[in-house]
């Protein structure tokens, strides 16, 4: 049977990372809302427009904008067929309410870390523009083969606008006003809340993920 994921964590905890491991081991769709955002905004769409005010300051896109486009993704044929990952995304507790009306959840994986571990991952992370690969400057095993270009395409990597010291407290802040509100909707229902240790998951083994997954 097809899974519906939520991957959680704050901004830099490895979620898009985790979301590449897991989708060697399961055919799921990885729907990340930040990188849907941030397509629209390349694209120059409306959407993408309202967006990119709330992204550049670190804070939430309102929820009726970002929850019409998960319901929008999320309704596709091949979520239909292999089941979903949603990466970041609910944030809020009307986010997970709206969602609950439309898609079963199986998991939700919790990535835990500390504050002071992020800072190098968001101010070190390239991505690449073309396949979505993350990479990490600071990190020797996540650094690309050739500095400022994509192992897997060769595209050039680029820095997103919100990784920098000043929003990446915002977005840090954003995510502690919300987090404990979201964790607490989805713990009363037993076993759903799955925590890991946000260190380590790069090292996680496959029987690892899967026992965390179910
Ligand atoms: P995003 O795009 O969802 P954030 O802030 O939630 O942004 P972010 O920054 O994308 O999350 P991540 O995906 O959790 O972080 O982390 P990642 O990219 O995998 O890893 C970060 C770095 O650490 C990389 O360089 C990676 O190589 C390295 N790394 C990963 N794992 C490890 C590890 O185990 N060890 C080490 N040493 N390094 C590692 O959202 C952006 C904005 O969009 C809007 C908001 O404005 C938000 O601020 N938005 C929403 N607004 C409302 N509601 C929603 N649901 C929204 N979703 C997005
Ligand atoms: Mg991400």
């Amino acid at each position: 049977m097809s899974k519906g994921i939520v991957l959680f964590g704050a901004p830099g905890a490895g979620k898009g990372t985790l979301a590449d491991k897991i989708k060697k081991i399961l055919p799921v769709v990885h729907v990340s809302t930040g990188d849907l955002l941030r397509e629209n905004v390349r694209g120059g769409t409306e959407v993408g427009k309202k967006a990119k005010e709330f992204m550049d300051q670190g804070k939430l896109v309102p929820d009726e904008m970002v929850i019409a486009m998960v319901k929008e993704r999320i309704s596709k044929d091949d979520v239909k067929k292999n089941g979903f990952m949603l990466d970041g995304f609910p944030r809020t507790v009307e986010q997970a309410q709206a969602l609950d009306k439309v898609a079963k959840i199986d998991a939700v994986v919790v990535i835990d870390i500390k504050k002071e571990d992020l800072r190098k991952r968001i101010l070190g992370r390239r991505s690449c523009t073309k396949c979505g690969k993350i990479y990490n400057i600071y990190n020797e095993k996540l650094m690309p083969k050739k500095a400022g270009f994509c192992d897997a395409d060769g595209t050039a990597l680029m820095q997103r606008d919100d990784d920098n010291e000043v929003t990446f407290e915002k977005r840090w802040n954003t995510y502690i006003g919300q987090s404990d509100a979201v964790i607490n909707y989805y713990s009363k229902k037993p076993g759903m809340v799955r925590h890991v240790d946000g260190t380590r998951t790069m090292e996680m083994s496959e029987q690892e993920l899967k026992k965390v997954l179910g």
